[in-house]
């Protein structure tokens, strides 16, 4: 029986864990639907590095995790991942930091984890390896003699070729990539974005066939949205009144990152009180936004940030009845989310870029399809590519900010319904199940290209392609790249 060996950077038990970012998120998601394992980093930080993996039975699918050591983790995770590799792929060269000896753990913690991972992977499992953290994965699992068909899937955004070729290791990336039988992004832009990296980077070539040649492999790529599991959402009946039904939330969801675009939402919102103050105590801006990865510098300044723009407006605007912004530090657990999706009037979705943007999909879903909240959405967000019905703004411009909260604020109940119908329809049909299994096939598709022989695939995944393909090309125009769903 084929598995599903899911591999990313960080394994999260949702059976306990009361907060979980957009790639657990999707990657349990998929895992509920497929026989197969998650493997990755457990959370801990552990001195001994020869501790072998632990397995856990979880929910509906098992985990195998290992720990990292101090420098592991502050090297690897928060050094190469996410003070080079994230600034870069989201266009921010200026917050990159390429500091001697981060590339080198990040190879080795790669390593360590093919060494865990090759002795449990059978004939005919398919491997699924996810994000940033991992890109030389498969070349390190096809030197210790893995030939099963493995793919990669980046959550977040292909920043342009100028940025990537920036990176000092950036061949050796590219190479690192030539090993996948398929990789997988969430928009049209980052497919072409990839293409363009690999043609400046390594000669990459494109063939007749639509394949892209690199170095001496081929592969394919493709653009599958990520998307989420409308049900958990969606709840029969009306929206449930606030406390205070004369004052309209409008709710902003985020890690505390600057890529969120927080500071141009705290100050769009004040320049919207200043410039319309019918509004005061009218609405309130309730922002979650717990710090992550707190010893990056960049992340340091960011926080500040908030704390010193969110004071002033309060200051400034604030009654001793109503404070305007209502800035909280602690993740909203899930099993509330829904709840406060749907008593918010708007939900303000203001990234400078992303991958997707889970949280505008997960609005959208949570919305009384009657009485429906409004949901402004940046068109820098991956998802603005599919949500076209969302209020789209643009973060860096102030006026189109307000302009956007404004019209969101007075927009008519059937022009809301109206919106929130399409938005809603898009939100179904790209469902994470939509996502797993369309980029389960089209792996299997590219694996037997490889090998030369057909591998399984079930009626359920080919009929989840099927459908994904109908409406990629309903939304679409058609092209090469686009939304490449194998076969
Ligand atoms: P993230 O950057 O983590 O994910 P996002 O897509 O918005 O961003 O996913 C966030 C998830 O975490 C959502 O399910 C949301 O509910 C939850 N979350 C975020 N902030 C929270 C808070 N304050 N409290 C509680 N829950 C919170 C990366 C990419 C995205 C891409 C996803 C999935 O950066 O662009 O959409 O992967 O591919």
């Amino acid at each position: 029986m084929t598995r599903l060996v899911m591999v990313s950077h960080r394994v999260i038990d949702f059976t306990t864990a009361t907060q979980a970012g957009g790639v657990s998120v999707a990657i349990h998601n998929t895992l509920e639907r497929h026989n197969g394992f998650w493997f990755g980093w457990n959370g801990q930080i552990e001195d001994d590095n020869l501790v072998e993996p632990t397995t856990t039975s979880v929910a509906r699918h098992t985990t195998v995790t290992v720990p990292l050591t101090a420098a592991e983790y502050n090297d690897h995770y928060l050094g190469y991942s996410n003070s080079v590799l994230w600034p870069v792929f989201h266009n921010r060269l200026d917050l990159a930091q390429f500091e001697a000896g981060y590339y080198a753990r990040y190879v080795s913690v790669n390593e360590k984890f093919a060494d865990h991972l090759s002795p449990l992977i059978e004939p005919n499992d398919v491997i699924w390896i996810h994000d940033y953290h991992l890109l030389p994965m498969a070349l390190d699992l096809r030197r210790r003699g893995i030939e099963n068909p493995i793919g990669f899937f980046l959550h977040i955004p292909v920043g342009p070729a100028q940025a990537l070729l920036a990176i000092p290791e950036h061949r050796e990336h590219a190479r690192a990539l030539s090993a996948y039988d398929l990789i997988g992004v969430q928009t049209p832009a980052d497919v072409r974005n990839l293409i363009d990296f690999l043609q400046q980077s390594a000669f990459g070539s494109i063939l007749p066939s639509g394949r892209i040649r690199v170095f001496d492999a081929e592969l394919d790529i493709g653009c599958f949205p990520v998307g989420i599991e409308p049900k958990d959402f969606s709840l029969p009946g009306p929206a449930i009144q606030t406390e205070n039904s004369e004052t309209s939330r409008i709710i902003g969801i985020d890690r505390l990152d600057y890529t969120k675009g927080l500071p141009q939402k705290f100050r769009a919102f004040g320049k919207f009180l200043e410039e319309y103050p019918d509004y005061r105590r009218r609405i309130v801006l309730s922002q979650f936004a717990p710090p992550t990865r707190e010893s990056v510098e960049a992340y340091a300044d960011i926080t500040d940030e908030l704390e010193a723009l969110s004071g002033a407006i309060n200051g400034r605007f604030g009654e001793l009845d109503w404070v305007p912004i209502n800035y909280i530090h602690r993740p909203m657990p899930r099993n509330e989310l829904r709840d406060v999706y749907r008593t918010s009037r708007i939900g303000w979705v203001t990234p400078l870029l992303d991958g997707m943007n889970l949280v505008a999909k997960e609005y959208v879903a949570s919305q009384d399809p009657f009485d429906p909240g409004v949901l402004i959405l940046s068109k820098f967000a991956g998802a603005a590519a599919q949500l076209t019905d969302a209020v789209l703004v643009n973060p860096y411009d102030p006026n189109d900010m307000t302009q956007g909260l404004r019209l969101a604020l007075t927009m008519p109940n059937d022009e809301r319904i109206a919106r929130h119908a399409k938005l809603a329809s898009v939100v179904r049909e790209f469902d994470s199940e939509a996502w797993g299994s369309s980029y389960f096939t089209a792996l299997l598709h590219a694996g037997s290209r490889r090998l030369g022989k057909a591998l399984n695939s079930s009626p359920e995944t080919n009929d989840a392609v099927d459908r994904l393909r109908a409406i990629i090309r309903k939304s679409r125009p058609p092209s090469r790249f686009t939304a490449h769903a194998g076969r």
